[in-house]
């Protein structure tokens, strides 16, 4: 399939290593895919849904030790370790080639090794990266098919270039005490090993898409974010488009797939969904900020997915899609979760596989079961998914779950400030987490466990790109949907109506609305949200747009102490942008 002699001599390498029964190199073609899928039905890898209500559907389970990303288990192996930073776990290099290679050696004895070669974004795009995965799983193989673009034309457009990242996955024995996700980003290498789960194993997404590009991307004078992208058209046909970061489990995939309020559906607003987790980009010819969507497809969390939450990510679940640790409906072979709908089925296996009733109170679906989904499905799936040009970005929005502290919007007075605003990001724990509630969890731009370099000059490399955009840069957004009142209820809507503080955000962009100036930035004058066709009061919006200067106050302590981590690697910019803020807050 290729004479690229980087990749054939690595896989030779990794096959001494592994040792293989037999190796089968992916084409992409759909009969080698069905050919696959019938496979894993046969060896109960998966179980195949009933199609004419799920057609193209599956049915996988994970081990029960193997249901998650695991951070704690996650290592960036650079030379350095100063280079990994204080929000990394480190391993050198060497100790980490010799303790994976002692787990991999001989592993895949009796088991197919399959070649996958994939790209990060459409296929010849500019932005486009390539790799290699090998593995030991049907179940990987089918979902990097699903999440990348996979086939033997990554090879054309490679070519004989070196610049290609190795991926090795090996299942083991999926040994909880030795599961390791490495990631070697001066040479380009992932290593996982003893794992299933999609987050640990699908290894063009957090490890390549983020882990290592975000690497590349410090290096070559590009980002690599954890970031939604989303069009929305105005009724003249405009589109502009939004690139947003916020924590996991804050609505990342509800916001990317937002379907307008009934009053803009009625003026002719439509949202467009670019991407829900990853945005690499790029400063174009134009000297603008450019994004693509490196992935091909939605590895969204099942749970609270449903017709009202996400119809769009619902439907784009309904064929072609690969479920994982959801509940089997044994009635019609299809599948359910927790706030699919309040009918349970009667008749079910949950997650584990076992017969399950509602009835008994536990979950059937576990918390983090997903769907991996192609993003074709989505019916609000944008025209330029596919551009190898990506989309220019007027804005970049960060976001997190604070129950008083942050306003529903402001703005960052400029990119540095922006900058500031994102490194300061942070989440307040919620009951069904943890059981500690409120507890503030700092994840700089979302990137806390994404980052595949020191944190500090991660900032910096943000303030350069904010020099090299100058006036072109995009404006930086601060939201928070998750204000709650005395009776601990959320206090704006969300979901949908989330459009009218984007249209708000859209405004300021393009300079149609003035702004007030308060210590953290500037918040909308309440009038300037439009709240048409909503039972929501304007000063019930006041009192989420206020800025509590008490409060922030003991946020500037949480940030002093959070920056402390970084030594005197931090940026002095922000710094200055603490003290400034102190300052303001006087
Ligand atoms: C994800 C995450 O799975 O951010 O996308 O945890
Ligand atoms: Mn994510």
């Amino acid at each position: 399939m290729t004479k690229n002699r980087s990749v054939l001599s690595w896989i030779d390498e990794m096959k001494n290593l592994v040792r293989p029964e037999r190796v089968v190199w992916i084409n992409g073609s759909e009969e080698q895919l069905e050919a696959l899928r019938e496979e894993a039905c046969k060896t109960g890898e998966m179980e195949k849904l009933n199609q004419e209500k799920l057609p193209g559907c599956y049915l996988h389970r994970t081990a029960i030790n193997d249901v998650a990303r695991v951070e704690h288990r996650t290592f960036i192996c650079s030379t350095k370790e100063e280079d990994a930073g204080p929000t990394n776990n480190w391993m050198e290099p060497n100790d980490a080639y010799k303790m994976l290679y002692d787990i991999a050696r001989g592993s895949y004895r009796e088991r197919t090794m399959y070649v996958i070669p994939y790209s990060m974004g459409p296929v010849g795009s500019p932005f486009a990266k390539y790799g290699v995965e090998l593995t030991d799983s049907i179940y990987v193989v089918l979902n990097m098919a699903i999440m990348t673009r996979v086939g033997s034309n990554v090879f054309d457009a490679l070519g004989d270039s070196n610049d290609w990242v190795r991926g090795l996955h090996c299942k083991v024995d999926i040994d909880e005490e030795n599961r390791y996700i490495c990631h070697f980003p001066q040479d380009n290498t992932i290593i996982s090993v003893n794992s299933g789960y999609g987050g640990n194993v699908l290894l063009g997404k957090k490890c390549f898409a983020l882990r290592i590009a975000s690497y590349l991307g410090y290096n070559e004078g590009w980002m690599a974010e954890h970031m939604l992208i989303l069009g929305i058209e105005n009724p003249k046909g405009e589109v502009k488009y939004i690139a947003a970061a916020f924590p996991s489990a804050c609505g990342k995939t509800n916001l990317a797939m937002l379907i307008p309020p009934e009053i803009y559906k009625k003026k002719g607003y439509k949202v467009w969904c670019v991407g829900d987790d990853i945005a690499w980009m790029r400063v174009g010819e134009d000297g603008c900020l450019w994004a693509v969507n490196p992935e091909n497809g939605f590895f969204g969390v099942a749970p609270g997915t449903n017709m009202k939450s996400n119809p769009n990510a619902l439907i784009s679940t309904q064929k072609g899609t690969i479920f994982t640790n959801v509940v089997h409906n044994l009635d019609d072979n299809t599948v359910w979760w927790e706030g699919l709908d309040k009918n349970p089925p009667k008749n079910a296996l949950n997650w584990k596989g076992e017969k399950w009733d509602a009835e008994d109170g536990s979950k059937g679906a576990h918390p983090n079961s997903r769907f991996t989904a192609p993003a074709v499905n989505c019916p609000c799936i944008s025209s330029e998914f596919n551009s190898g040009k990506g989309v220019p970005i007027s804005a970049i929005v960060f976001g997190g779950r604070r129950a008083k502290t942050a306003p529903l919007v402001y703005q960052s007075r400029d990119w540095n400030n922006g900058v500031f605003v994102g490194s300061i990001m942070a989440s307040e724990t919620t009951a069904a987490a943890t059981g500690a509630v409120g507890v503030v969890r700092r994840d700089p731009m979302a990137m806390l466990p994404f980052c595949g370099y020191h944190m500090a000059d991660y900032w910096t490399h943000w303030l350069d790109m904010g020099k090299k955009l100058g006036d072109k840069a995009p404006k930086i957004f601060n939201v928070n949907w998750f204000r709650l009142d005395d009776d601990g209820k959320f206090i704006w809507p969300g979901f949908g109506d989330n459009l009218r503080v984007l249209e708000w955000i859209i405004k300021r962009c393009e300079d149609r609305v003035n702004a007030v100036e308060t210590p953290i930035g500037y918040v909308p004058n309440a009038e300037d949200i439009n709240l048409e066709g909503l039972d929501f009061s304007i000063d019930t919006l006041k009192s989420i747009l206020e800025v509590d200067k008490e409060l922030w106050t003991v946020e500037t302590e949480g940030v002093t102490e959070f920056y402390e981590k970084f030594g005197d690697r931090i940026p002095e910019e922000l710094l200055n942008q603490l003290e400034t803020l102190k300052a303001n807050l006087k």
